[in-house]
């Protein structure tokens, strides 16, 4: 597979684009570069990075720290928003990460916990993150002349490759050093793995199971192709043994934290939970909210999703005025245009680190109970959210927006449900329905440009299509932590591919009365860097697995005794018809 299916989930406008361009031509921070950094004068020595690099990075000696305050910490609205910033409108206070308090009560801070950080490279000669890079132990995915597959420089290469040192300063930028940020763990240990931009694939999911016993977290701040398409995992089945491999084995059996971007496609209307990366078991899906409290319009909603973190406002459809991420950038300057769920995810990342810091015993089931359960019920006067058993839900939020020092809390005195070792599974239960599907109630035009816009309906079943039941009445999972649901639609004659599973809408709901929705009738498209041109089918509901959050907690077999568990699907397009032929269900939990 080409580097193109594994785009990173920045939103990369144009502006931000040049930008970033004219920072490179410059020898300067850009746009971004508010200050607070000295210019990385090449010196002689050992060659960073490719001879064919446009940036240039040689050996030296790290800078000396110095003390006091970061002064663009007052940028950092993600980790302290106080509802005001000089030259934006319609934040809202508190509307933040929660996590100042972790720091300076707790005074947890990360220390010894490491986080990788696989994506396009990591600048780790930045003065604001060599202090807690690893020496020695990143590792550089390209060959390049006299630059070495495996050793330890991921570097970036040229001035469009910020993503992974965007990302990285938002996990773990030094604080208190007297120079730009700090991040939400700001003393935690990072290493750089730029396998993204070896355009293998098989890179990818190397780096995330390497030195799995010295990584706690891996933060994967990419994924499909925001197309609409039911994407598999990248690599399909081998993608999900590797992050099973990692909740097995990985940091000494409590198991690897994979958090991953949950997408920036909303606005379009992607779905999450079409994104087998952002929904395999183990991945932890992040979404994220804006500066004001609400869903940054290009978030993407779903059944996935675990919790959201703060990032930028503006979609490309709908103009804002709210601000974006402030972090490390390119050659020891710094950017405040970093934004989506790419921003998002390293902020989870620094939260889970804190989390881990606070106990190192948490098994990775733990993790996302801790941060499902702490997550804050944002913008709660939404119609999307349902409530079981405490656990608050929205197909637009997950379980809300992490809560650091309500999740740093919990982790303290959390009894583990343990690990991989301890995990309860039930199914696959197998269903041969082979039933059409029924063109019913066709959506609007309205509709299916903006599928979110009425988020109640996400929690309510399909009832005028079809429905195909399965009852796991002799499971004893009594606290469902994941539910893998596989789905095949076919034409209308049973021996094809479906000729445009867009077309569908479909739901899941349990015997306790909760309904996920699997997914939505929307427009699929072909998508290139700049460019978004309507597709006809948006195939790939064969054997396609979604992965569900949405249940967590909830019994197999409900309280009532009843164990039906009921998929409903109803075609909401004219042309193009067929039939849900057979799915699976398999629970996870305990
Ligand atoms: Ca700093
Ligand atoms: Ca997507
Ligand atoms: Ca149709």
């Amino acid at each position: 597979m080409n580097a193109s299916s594994l785009p990173l989930l920045t939103r990369r406008t144009v502006p931000l684009l040049l930008t970033a361009l004219l920072a490179a031509c410059s020898g300067s921070g850009g746009n971004g570069d508010d200050g607070g950094s000295s210019s990385n004068t090449p010196r002689q020595g050992t060659l960073l990075n490719g001879s064919s690099c446009s940036l240039k990075y040689y050996a030296q000696a790290a800078a000396s720290q110095g003390s006091g305050n970061d002064p663009l910490f007052p940028s950092q609205w993600y980790l302290q928003n106080t509802g005001s910033l000089t030259g934006y409108s319609g934040m809202r206070a508190a509307e933040d990460l929660d996590v100042t308090q972790v720091w300076n009560s707790l005074g947890a801070r990360g220390e010894g916990i490491r986080v990788a950080v696989v994506d396009d490279g990591l600048e780790v000669t930045h003065d604001d993150l060599a202090p807690n890079v690893v020496e020695g132990a990143s590792y550089n995915y390209i060959s390049d002349g006299s630059w070495k597959r495996g050793s330890p420089w991921p570097m970036p290469c040229d001035a469009g490759q910020s993503h992974g040192t965007n990302v990285a300063g938002v996990i773990g930028a030094r604080d208190s050093n007297g120079i730009g940020v700090r991040g939400v763990a700001p003393r935690t240990s990072l290493v750089g793995y730029n396998a993204l931009q070896s355009g293998n694939s098989a890179d990818a999911l190397d780096a995330m199971v390497r030195d799995q016993d010295k990584n706690h977290i891996y933060n994967n701040s990419w994924g499909a192709s925001d197309d609409g398409l039911f994407n598999a995992p990248t690599d399909g089945a081998t993608h999900a043994k590797t992050i099973r491999n990692g909740l097995d084995n990985g940091r000494n059996k409590l198991g690897s934290i994979f958090t991953f971007a949950a997408g920036n496609g909303g606005e379009y209307g992607d779905y999450s939970v079409l994104d087998g990366n952002a929904s395999v078991l183990g991945a932890l899906p992040v979404c994220a909210t804006d500066a004001s409290g609400k869903r940054a319009v290009y978030s993407e909603p779903g059944p996935n999703l675990l919790v959201c973190a703060p990032s930028s406002g503006s979609g490309q459809k709908t103009a804002s005025n709210l601000p974006s991420v402030s972090t490390t950038g390119l050659q020891n300057a710094y950017s405040d245009e970093f934004s989506g769920t790419s921003a998002a995810t390293p902020m989870i990342s620094g939260v889970v680190a804190l989390m881990l810091q606070a106990n190192p015993n948490l098994s990775w089931r733990d993790v996302r109970l801790i941060l499902a359960k702490t997550a804050r019920q944002v913008n709660s006067s939404s119609a999307g959210w349902t409530s079981y058993e405490g656990y608050h839900f929205n197909h637009e939020y997950g379980f809300g927006v992490a809560d650091a020092a309500a999740a740093v809390a919990q982790a303290r005195t959390w009894q583990s449900v343990g690990g991989s070792q301890t995990m309860k599974q039930c199914g696959p239960y197998n269903v041969t329905a082979n039933t059409g599907i029924p063109e019913v109630n066709p959506v609007t035009d309205s509709q299916l440009a903006n599928p979110f816009q009425n988020p109640a309906s996400l929690n309510q079943p399909v009832t005028d299509g079809i429905t195909s039941s399965v009852s796991p009445s002799t499971c004893t999972l009594n606290h469902i932590e994941h539910i893998d649901v596989t789905v095949t639609a076919t034409n209308a004659a049973g021996t094809g591919d479906h000729p445009n599973p867009g077309d569908l809408q479909m739901t899941l709901t349990s015997p306790s009365g909760q309904t996920s929705t699997l997914t939505v009738p929307h427009q699929c498209y072909y998508v290139t860097n700049s460019t978004r041109t309507p597709v006809n089918a948006c195939s790939g509901l064969k054997n396609f697995t979604f992965g569900l959050s949405r249940h967590m907690e909830e019994p197999v077999v409900a309280t009532s005794g009843s164990s039906t568990w009921t998929l409903g699907v109803a075609d909401r397009r004219a042309g193009n018809t067929g039939r849900l032929g057979n799915w699976s269900i398999t629970f996870y939990g305990r």
